[in-house]
């Protein structure tokens, strides 16, 4: 993964599921530690950019190869999760790992992408109807795209039947609070439990 290799990443991992190694265990253990790696390297200048997106591409093609084995837990009745990474936010690896661990335990999800301005979610929503709105932010300056969201929601009078989930690595649980969001999760295996939650209690 690490060297970009998403050939070698796929055999990897269809060799880990064959010797029954969890499919969390490898996006855990696996491919998120993989990509502390990258980014610590990112930092001290060891890889750039093209070495850090071979090795995204390479994780967002093996998350196809897990999805099918994370349906272990799944729940009964399906809930619309609609997800993306917010307006000039093109980070999406960890969005489609929350996707992938969702869709893995039964939510049907549509992903809107990245890059995702707070009309285009509206929209999206309006056509859609999700029980959740989820959004990805990974860079500071483009957190506060979330709140802008919220806020249209609002304005267009869906706020009470649409369930807003926030995360990525600068949000923290004061700042969804802040910005009016149901609920936050620091990773993916938690948005899973937050999710569920949500639907669980809607407002
Ligand atoms: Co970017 N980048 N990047 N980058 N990049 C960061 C985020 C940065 C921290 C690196 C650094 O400086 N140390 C920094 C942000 C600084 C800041 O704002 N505080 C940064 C920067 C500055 C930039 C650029 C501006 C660089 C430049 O061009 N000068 C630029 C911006 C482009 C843009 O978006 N407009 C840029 C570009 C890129 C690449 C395109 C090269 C590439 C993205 C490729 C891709 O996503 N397809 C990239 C990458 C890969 C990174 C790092 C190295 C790794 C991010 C990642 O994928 N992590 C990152 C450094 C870092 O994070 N330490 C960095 C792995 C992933 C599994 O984790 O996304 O955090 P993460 O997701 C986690 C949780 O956060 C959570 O669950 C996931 C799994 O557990 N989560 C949610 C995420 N979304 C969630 C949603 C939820 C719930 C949980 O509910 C809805």
């Amino acid at each position: 993964m690490i060297a970009g290799d998403g050939a070698a990443l796929d055999a990897r991992v269809r060799e880990l599921l064959g010797g029954k190694v969890s499919a969390r265990e490898i996006l855990d253990r696996g491919l998120i530690a993989g990509m502390e790696v990258i980014s610590d390297r990112f930092k001290t200048g060891e890889v750039f950019i093209p070495e850090v997106l071979l090795a995204a591409r390479a994780v967002n093609e093996v998350l196809e190869v897990l999805e099918p084995h994370l349906a272990g837990e799944k729940q009964q009745e399906t809930s619309r999760v609609l997800i993306g990474t917010v307006k000039g936010d093109l980070h999406d690896i960890g969005k489609n790992m929350v996707a992938t661990m969702l869709r893995g335990v039964g939510f049907e999800i549509r992903d809107a992408g990245i890059n995702v301005a707070s009309e285009e979610f509206v929209r999206q929503a309006e056509e859609y109807r999700p029980h959740i709105l989820a959004m990805s932010a990974l860079l500071t300056t483009t957190m506060p795209e979330m709140k802008k969201v919220v806020d249209l929601l609002a304005r267009k009078g869906m706020r009470r039947s649409v369930r807003v989930l926030v995360g990525g690595a600068p949000v923290n649980r004061k700042f969804a609070d802040d910005i009016g969001a149901d609920g936050y999760a620091p990773d993916a295996g938690e948005a899973v439990a937050v999710a569920r939650d949500l639907v669980a209690s809607p407002s």
